[in-house]
């Protein structure tokens, strides 16, 4: 059925994951199986990366950096332009087969695809913007500045539920600031790195820097290798908490630096002055969408007490509205979960917020039909219960009364993550004290937005163990990069700060 997408793309029946492909190195890493969570059908493989091969890519990645450094950021930017031009081409190919990967809705496999050539635009804008400071020094005829180095190739370690924009977020930043790039794609989500690496491939091979950009797919094994390896400075990782102590304490070790975008378990308020009319609909995109496998997606919803009813209502209303069906059929709102194992891990919290005294007050079954479906759940909770203050990557809403907007905040701050946050108000001082320091303790906090599909510009990532990184905006670069102050005389004196006196006289 989607043969022809895969030969649109260059995708065949088994593909190597490791770029560019040395054809006469024979392929020996495991072969991956990604499959259509639609249907729980097979998907072309992808064979990864072997430990020789991995290791000859940050090898090139490593001797690639040594010329990359020194072109000018602005020429870095027009390889970055040129990528954005062959996924603006490929967008509709793309996304389609994000869809058929991740089992995220048409619209949203492309919005992906469109969250990438956004990040190619602005590292293109960036590669012009890579500012230092210059410093009062308190030495007569001395300057001080602050300027930025590239760092070295990093690491990028990516989640299935973003199988390319994250890549985006981290490999064009990363380029523009004249760092090389391995790149470790989940192990279930493949062949939209291959897809996407073909892309980059194309533009690197006619600019001459074939090795800038290297792919590595594989499991558990590489992204060991990866963390462990001193040739790479930066480990830029995505994914759960769990998977974020690990690489903090292992790339921490050997004293490296590491990005980390972990879990979330976000939360939506709903004052007693919001517009129903935004709210409902919001909280059903934040907590539904992508079938609740955004680390964005809403998983808690905390409700005045005097709308709480009127609001469990609205959202079970709109829920039975959702059309949950094969995520490339336009009319269709919720695809898939992206495994069995996620299946079972929904229904295991449903089955604990039950025994811890919630009530399951719409969906939460399983529909008789191949592949991962489910019907998103609405949760009846209270903030104490074990299982609310657990990220489960599924769609579940845990829905809960508050009396005082104090209390509010100190339920949506109770948890241990801390990405993204929303309010609905329109009472102007509830929503400035919940953006203001007592407010939300998380890395992204909202007023009348809901908690998912931040664009890029705005630095992305959040606080406590959802990991403190930032991505895709502000000034995320600098992470990227070597901060080195200089200090420099331009005088016949040699006066030492803090007025230190060391004078070892004349011959
Ligand atoms: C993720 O789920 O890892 O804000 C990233 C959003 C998207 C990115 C989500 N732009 O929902």
């Amino acid at each position: 059925m989607f043969e022809e997408l895969f030969q649109r793309l260059g995708i065949g029946e088994v593909n190597r994951g490791v770029t560019p492909v040395d054809e006469r190195a024979p392929a020996a890493g495991p072969l991956l199986r990604p499959t259509n969570p639609a249907s729980g059908s097979a998907l072309p493989t992808v064979q990864s990366a072997s430990p020789e091969e991995y290791d000859r890519a940050v090898d090139r990645a490593r001797a690639a950096f040594t010329s990359w450094r020194t072109v000018p950021p602005p020429r870095r930017g027009e390889v970055v332009r040129q990528i954005g031009e062959g996924l603006r081409a490929r967008k509709a190919d793309l996304g389609l087969l994000i869809t058929l990967e991740t089992g995220k809705i048409r619209t949203e496999g492309e919005g992906e695809v469109q969250e990438m050539i956004d990040m190619c635009d602005f590292a293109v804008g960036l590669s012009r913007q890579l500012y230092g400071l210059t410093i009062a020094s308190e030495r007569p005829l001395h300057r001080m500045i602050e300027q930025w180095h590239p760092l070295g190739p990093i690491g990028i370690v990516t989640a299935f539920n973003f199988p390319a924009a994250v890549w985006a977020w981290n490999a064009m930043i990363a380029a523009v600031c004249g760092d090389t790039i391995v790149w470790k794609p989940s192990p279930r989500t493949p062949l939209t790195a291959v897809a996407v690496q073909r892309i980059v491939d194309g533009v690197a091979r006619a600019n001459d820097c074939e090795d800038v950009f290297q792919l590595c797919a594989g499991g558990e094994d590489i992204g060991r290798r990866m963390l462990d390896d001193r040739r790479l400075p930066l480990i830029s990782a995505t994914g759960s908490c769990r998977l974020g102590r690990v690489v903090g304490e292992v790339v921490g070790r050997r004293l490296g630096r590491s990005l980390l975008e972990l879990g979330g378990n976000n939360a939506i308020i709903i004052a007693p002055s919001a517009e129903l009319e935004l709210a409902i609909p919001a909280t059903v995109f934040a907590a539904v969408g992508t079938a609740g496998q955004r680390c964005t997606t809403a998983r808690r919803l905390i409700v005045h007490e005097s709308l709480h009813d009127r609001v469990l209502e609205s959202l079970a209303s709109a829920y039975r509205r959702v059309r949950i069906g094969d995520p490339w059929d336009d009319s269709v709102l919720m695809g898939p979960l992206i495994s069995e194992d996620s299946v079972a891990s929904m229904m295991a919290a449903l089955e604990a917020a039950r025994s811890q005294g919630g009530e399951v007050v719409w969906g939460g079954r399983r529909l008789d039909r191949p592949g991962y479906f489910v019907e998103p759940a609405l949760v009846r909770a209270r903030p104490e219960m074990p299982i609310v203050g657990e990220e489960t990557f599924a769609p579940i809403l845990y829905v809960m009364p508050y009396r005082t907007i104090d209390e509010a905040i100190a339920i949506q701050n109770s948890v241990e993550q801390g990405l993204t946050s929303a309010v609905f108000t329109n009472d102007f001082r509830e929503a400035e004290q919940f953006l203001s320091a007592e407010g939300s303790d998380c890395g992204i906090a909202n007023v009348n937005i809901g908690t998912s599909g931040a664009e890029i510009g705005g630095a992305f990532g959040g606080e406590k163990s959802t990991g403190g990184g930032r991505e895709a905006g502000s000034d995320s670069w600098k992470a990227y990069m070597r901060r080195q102050t200089c200090t420099i005389n331009r005088g016949r004196e040699l006066p030492l700060a803090q007025g230190v006196r060391f004078d070892i006289g004349r011959d």
